[in-house]
């Protein structure tokens, strides 16, 4: 992180077009301006949130301003690879179901942040490579994304893999070293997992057209043309004392792509032009029709990873700051836009009923296997549920056959016997047994052509 705050420094000295004297935000709310962020915010069809930890959950000071300020939320650090996947296979949700409890009783949305980063992953991942690396962590995305199915509006599916400098390249990281298409494989993994996300990529020194948002430009444009499911790009933007004067034009050019944009990790060093700079952030946002939302990085200053640079919109006693006041006007001055429909955060359903132990479940002792397919020109992911039938299984065998010409590259949650032709899929260690009529997935991706699957299931 030192890295990062050296660079933010020297960054963010480049332009400051934007904060010109002349560009003062209008301080004259409208006649329906909303008087908190998430008010102000939700009139114009976008989501004000914030970064939390659950830790701070008991601080009233905190929570106060955390139910009457903000819309979404996003875990700071809860949901990052480290703190759900402790150990290979063994998935710790605790956290993120809190935030996301949280948000469900308090009226707000939820961001997913991060299924797959360089940064912050646990000692046993930092240890792999190769396939065996890739197959683990395209097993974590799925599993992860499926864990918070229908409760998270837009998932970071991989944050920070574009170098800083003047590359335009992808950073160097073990996730990096297993391929450069292990980004759109971690994007096709998530869609098939949670496919009413939306999916973005995120990272930070985006602020402008430069080396490096170019470079993420160029991806995106990629992907949208090849058909990888990406919906969305994060700009972080924790800034410094100057907001570039493209910051606007980099995001418009983004969403011309035909990808939302989101404004994901904001914070902003205090000095002069902190309450302007939040402002210029707001308006950009509110001016370009498909920049759905803001979240800033923390509550108040002290709640902040910037430590002394005060960079929030609250001080430690729960304070609105200047800047608070200039983002809220600058909220109740944008156009609105119509709201993405919200996947979030649906209430327990009423109407599906507790399994009853006492009932078998229908179907053989054996158990049964069905197919979802997501294909795109050249390519499958290919997600298979197993359902044990009345006696259970204690280990199971999914038989199918892929059409010729068509290659597994990658399964997750199960073991292949070979990559084509008849393909027998046996259980790993944690997902083999299963209770009468109880579900597991695995899934496996492939080139190709994979249609017309039959997949047969055998238990032991
Ligand atoms: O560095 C700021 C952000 C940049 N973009 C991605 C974000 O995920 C990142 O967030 C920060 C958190 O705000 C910090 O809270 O990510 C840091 C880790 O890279 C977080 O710091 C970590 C500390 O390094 C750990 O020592 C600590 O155990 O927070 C952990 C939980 O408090």
């Amino acid at each position: 992180m030192i890295g990062k705050r050296a660079l933010l420094a020297t960054v963010t000295v480049a332009v400051a077009g934007a904060l010109a004297a002349g560009t003062a935000v209008s301080m004259a709310p409208s006649a329906s301006a909303g008087t908190t962020l998430r008010a102000a915010a939700a009139e114009k069809g976008r989501y004000f949130g914030a970064a939390v930890a659950t830790g701070k959950f008991s601080n009233s000071t905190y929570l106060t301003i955390l139910n009457r300020e903000f819309n979404s939320l996003v875990a700071e650090n809860e949901m990052k690879w480290d703190a759900t996947e402790p150990q290979r296979g063994v998935f710790n949700y605790s956290g993120g179901d809190r935030i996301v409890n949280h948000a469900r009783a308090n009226g707000m949305t939820v961001r997913g942040h991060a299924l797959l980063w360089h940064a912050q992953q646990p000692r046993w991942a930092e240890g792999l490579s190769g396939t065996d690396l890739r197959n683990a962590a395209i097993n974590h995305v799925t599993q992860v994304a499926t864990h918070f199915r229908g409760q998270i509006h837009s998932w970071d599916v991989v944050n920070e893999a574009f170098a800083d400098g003047g590359s335009g390249g992808r950073r160097d990281s073990n996730l990096q070293r297993t391929g450069n298409d292990w980004i759109e494989a971690a994007f096709r993994a998530a869609r098939n997992a949670d496919p009413a996300a939306k999916l973005c990529y995120n990272d930070y020194n985006t602020d402008g057209i430069n080396a490096k948002s170019t470079g993420i430009y160029n991806m995106v444009r990629d992907f949208k043309a090849r058909g990888v499911p990406i919906d969305c790009v994060g700009f972080q933007s924790h800034l410094g004392t100057t907001l570039a004067s493209d910051y606007q034009a980099n995001l418009q050019r983004f969403a011309d792509l035909g990808v939302d944009v989101q404004i994901t990790e904001l914070d902003v060093m205090q000095g002069g032009n902190q309450a302007n700079i939040y402002a210029a952030v707001t308006r950009a946002c509110m001016n370009v029709t498909r920049c759905t939302g803001i979240t800033v990085w923390g509550v108040r200053d002290c709640d902040s990873w910037r430590g002394s640079d005060n960079a929030l919109l609250f001080d430690c006693n729960g304070n609105k700051k200047p800047a608070y006041d200039t983002t809220l006007n600058a909220l109740n001055a944008g156009p609105g836009i119509t709201p993405p429909p919200n996947p979030t955060t649906p209430p327990p359903n009423p109407t599906t009923p507790p399994p009853n132990p006492t009932t078998p479940p229908p179907g053989t002792g054996g158990c049964t296997a069905t197919v979802t397919l997501n294909s795109w020109t050249g390519g499958f992911v290919a997600a298979i549920r197993v359902t044990a039938g009345t006696n259970g299984t204690t280990g199971w065998t999914v038989t199918t056959t892929l059409p010729n010409g068509a290659t597994v590259t990658n399964t997750w949650s199960a073991t292949a016997s070979a990559n084509t032709g008849t393909i027998r899929f046996t259980n790993v260690s944690y997902n083999g047994r299963l209770n009468p009529g109880q579900t597991t997935e695995f899934g496996f991706q492939g080139n190709g052509t994979a249609t017309g699957m039959t997949p047969t299931c055998t238990a032991n």
